[in-house]
């Protein structure tokens, strides 16, 4: 195994599963032991880091580029950090992986939950209120979403249950060579 710090970056609607695959990983990172595993989840980061910010393109961006740079720290100390955000802008995402890329390794992780299946669990009613015009700018429903194009790994939740999600990272980060 590598000592080498790396970042895992989910992207994907709200209500995919990002934060509950997150967290199963990083479970399953820490029994491992070695380095540590730092989880900056989309709704915990918005409390903590990003409270000022909204939702035009401009604030998801600069939401985006910070969860980035602690990763990017923590990679450089040869840690592991686990990003969960919608991230909706491949532009971004693209300029988080170079950020990254220079000191360790990136592996995008695409939560392909379709938008109708979102919608259709709408765990917190957001995609409700999205449809009333209650919340503007939501993603899928107003805002745009680009689907990764050549993601490490997508990961299909529909038929599948979070911890062969999980699963089906771990083996990929073991493919890549990190753990
Ligand atoms: C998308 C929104 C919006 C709008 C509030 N669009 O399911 P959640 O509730 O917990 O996850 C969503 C979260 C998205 O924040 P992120 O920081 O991940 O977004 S981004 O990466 O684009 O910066 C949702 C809630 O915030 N939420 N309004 N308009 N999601």
């Amino acid at each position: 195994r590598s000592d080498q710090g790396f970042t895992v970056f989910f992207t994907g609607f709200s209500g995919s599963g990002k934060s509950t695959i997150a967290n199963a990983l990083m479970v399953k990172l820490m029994e491992m032991g070695g380095r540590p595993v730092t989880l900056l989840d989309g709704d915990i980061v918005r409390k903590n880091l990003s409270s000022e910010l909204g939702f035009s393109k401009e604030h998801r961006d600069l939401n985006i580029q910070r969860i980035g740079y602690v990763a990017s720290e923590i990679t450089k100390n040869g840690g592991i950090a686990i990003c969960a955000p919608i991230a909706p802008y491949a532009n971004t995402r693209r300029k988080v992986r170079q950020a990254i890329e220079e000191y360790g390794a990136f592996c995008e992780v695409h939560v392909a939950t379709s938008l109708e299946e979102c919608e259709r669990r709408d765990r917190k009613g957001l995609y409700k209120l999205a449809r009333e015009g209650k919340i503007k700018e939501f993603t899928g429903i107003s805002d745009p979403y680009d689907v990764p194009e050549n993601p490490e790994l997508r990961v299909e939740t529909e038929g599948t249950d979070v911890d062969n999600c999980a699963h089906q990272v771990i083996l990929k980060l073991e493919q890549m060579g990190l753990i």
